[in-house]
């Protein structure tokens, strides 16, 4: 089993290069950001609680976020392994998906730091924001995501340097030149299916 988490800034091309990725390596793909868009879309008690969080750029709970994750894994105990894509965002969740993982006999074996500038981050996600509906695409909350990012998300990439996880990549490029820097990396543990 190999276990992969696409960590980065928003707008920094997660949810993109997770597509390739699971295409290219067949992984089960898990996206909070999804996972909560659809309770969102479905008007389920979490969709509704979470959604008073995304609106503000806010993250949602972590005891929220832990336990659809938990029952995501159980769904697919056949996969070759999982693309984290979102998660985790906070230290917590980062220790909860260890233990998670290890209860399973598995663990994550890289970790691929997504490095796009601020500037670059907001002229993506505004650009998203004119087609996708998206409430968190807008100017205002995009700052407000992008600040919680640096201030709660970043610091969960020293947990995994400190456990040598962690590979930066430039996530500037286009998708094309990102996504060959992508599996350059993972390529060094797995091969393409
Ligand atoms: P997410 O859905 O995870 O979304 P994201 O951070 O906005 O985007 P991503 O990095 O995936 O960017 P994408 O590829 O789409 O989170 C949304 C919200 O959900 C959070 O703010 C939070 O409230 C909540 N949430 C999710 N997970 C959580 C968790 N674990 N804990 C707590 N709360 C959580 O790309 C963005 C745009 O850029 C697209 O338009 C794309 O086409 C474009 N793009 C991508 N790569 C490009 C490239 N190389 N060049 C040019 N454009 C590119």
């Amino acid at each position: 089993m190999f276990n992969l988490i696409l960590f980065g800034p928003p707008g920094s091309g997660k949810g993109t290069q997770s597509a390739n990725v699971v295409s290219t390596y067949q992984l089960q793909h898990i996206s909070t950001g999804d996972l909560l868009r659809d309770e969102v879309g479905r008007q389920t008690p979490l969709g509704v609680e979470a959604k008073r969080y995304m609106d503000q750029g806010l993250l949602v709970p972590d005891e929220v976020v832990i336990g659809m994750i938990s029952s995501k894994i159980d769904e697919s105990p056949e996969a070759r392994g999982f693309i984290f894509d979102g998660f985790p965002r906070t230290r917590a969740q980062a220790e909860a998906l260890d233990k998670l993982l290890e209860f399973k006999e598995t663990e994550i074996h890289l970790v691929i730091s997504l490095i796009v500038p601020e500037q670059e981050l907001t002229r993506r996600l505004i650009g998203r924001g004119a087609t996708s509906g998206r409430s968190d695409d807008t100017e205002e909350v995009i700052v407000k995501r992008i600040k919680e990012y640096y201030a709660k998300t970043e610091p969960v990439s020293d947990y995994y340097n400190a456990h040598s996880k962690l590979e930066r990549v430039k996530g500037d490029g286009n998708i094309e030149e990102t996504f060959r820097l992508i599996t350059k990396e993972i390529d060094k543990y797995l091969l393409p299916v």
